[in-house]
């Protein structure tokens, strides 16, 4: 398309197209403006330290919950989410003993996988958008509550797991947005939205009991953040109870009716190679080195723990088995 799109009707729905022909899976459009409520919760999160040692999610709040401090004189938030889900025996499994790598971090990175799609939707936004018109994509490595963002744009609603969930296909999809300061049309919201009801198993299932409260996560608890971001070693009596994940955990998904009753794989194979398998050999994480994460696994989820953290993960599990 090269005619600048004129009309907010017009320039919205050819956005969804671009969408549609990048490959993502769901897309909608949110009105710019503060999160007024997810900042209160924000601030209290941070207040209780709830952030163990992601202290870049504690710098500068106020801008992570008002687009028009990232970019400025921002309108619309253009969110789109990418199915990543894979049958779990195509993943493959190292023989025992193996630790449990979780379902995201098995193929090609998500940032990397997403970010090129989406400079180009945002670059489609400045060139057929209203001239001067400013976009700027992200994937998780921007000041942006992408959840929040999702839930207002009609893609689904928190869990509380407090993941997104579509209530078609439950949460194993990434999120990506795009701020613009075109005026968009932004998605109505679907009078069936469903929630979670009385439903608590992924609170009674996680295993380190880091959800706390419903849609309130201690991420000091979680074995995603313990076995991810966390440097140094690991409490105990949270080892005890991290049940052979040794990167990332599903348990709070793998429980969730949504995914189990309505979850469907993947159409496309964007995410093959597998890199790390769904079972990773503990023999082959103690002997990781830096090199080997720069070249075999650089496109890999896992090379963002490090060597070190991925050896102390094998050797948690070594001295914690759960499984085999
Ligand atoms: C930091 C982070 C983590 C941390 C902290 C997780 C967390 N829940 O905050 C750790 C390392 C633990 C983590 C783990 C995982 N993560 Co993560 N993570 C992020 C990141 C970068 C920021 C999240 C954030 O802002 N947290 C801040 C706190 C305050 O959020 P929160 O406590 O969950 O609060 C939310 C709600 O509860 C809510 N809320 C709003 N109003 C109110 C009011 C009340 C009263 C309450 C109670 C709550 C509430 O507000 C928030 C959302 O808007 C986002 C990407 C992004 N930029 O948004 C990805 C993201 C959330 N992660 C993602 C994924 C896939 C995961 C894992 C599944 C990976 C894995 N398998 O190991 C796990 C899931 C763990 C879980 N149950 O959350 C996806 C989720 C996709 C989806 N469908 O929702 C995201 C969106 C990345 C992406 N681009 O796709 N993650
Ligand atoms: S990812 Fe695992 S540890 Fe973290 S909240 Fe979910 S079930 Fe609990
Ligand atoms: S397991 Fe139940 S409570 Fe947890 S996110 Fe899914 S529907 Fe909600």
């Amino acid at each position: 398309m090269t005619d600048s799109v004129k009309s907010t009707a017009a320039l919205s729905a050819a956005v969804r197209r671009r969408a549609d022909e990048l490959g993502f899976d769901w897309f909608g459009i949110a009105e710019a403006g503060v999160l007024a409520e997810e900042r209160a919760h924000l601030l209290d999160w941070l207040a209780d330290g709830r952030h163990g040692q992601m202290e870049w999610l504690a710098r500068d709040p106020d801008r992570r919950c008002d687009p028009a401090r990232v970019l400025p004189g921002c309108r619309s938030v253009v969110v789109v989410g990418v199915n990543y889900q894979v049958p779990e025996e195509a993943d493959g499994a190292d023989p025992p003993p193996a630790g449990k790598v979780a379902r995201y971090a098995r193929g090609r990175d998500y940032h990397r996988v997403l970010d090129k799609p989406l400079r180009k939707l945002a670059r489609f936004l400045d060139a057929h958008g209203p001239e001067g018109t400013r976009s700027r994509a992200y994937v998780d490595h921007g000041p942006v509550d992408e959840r929040a963002w999702a839930r207002r744009a009609g893609i689904g609603f928190l869990g509380k797991n407090t993941l997104l969930i579509h209530p078609d296909q439950g949460s194993w999809f990434f999120l990506g947005v795009v701020l613009t300061t075109a005026t968009l049309e932004p998605t109505p919201p679907r009078p069936d939205m469903p929630d979670c009801g009385d439903c608590r198993r992924c609170i009674d299932a996680c295993p380190t009991g880091a959800i706390t409260d419903p849609g309130v996560l201690d991420a000091r608890r979680c074995i995603s953040y313990l076995t991810i971001e966390h440097k140094g070693p690991i409490a105990p009596e949270l080892a005890a109870h991290m049940e052979g994940w040794v990167f990332g955990c599903d348990v709070c998904q793998e429980v969730c009716p949504y995914n189990i009753k309505r979850a469907r794989p993947a159409e496309t194979d964007r995410f093959a190679p597998r890199l790390v398998p769904a079972r990773w050999s503990l023999a082959a994480m103690a002997e990781l080195t830096d090199e080997e994460l720069t070249t075999r696994l650089a496109q890999s989820p896992v090379r963002r723990a490090g060597a070190e953290s991925l050896r102390r993960n094998a050797d948690q599990f070594v001295r914690q088995p759960a499984e085999s």
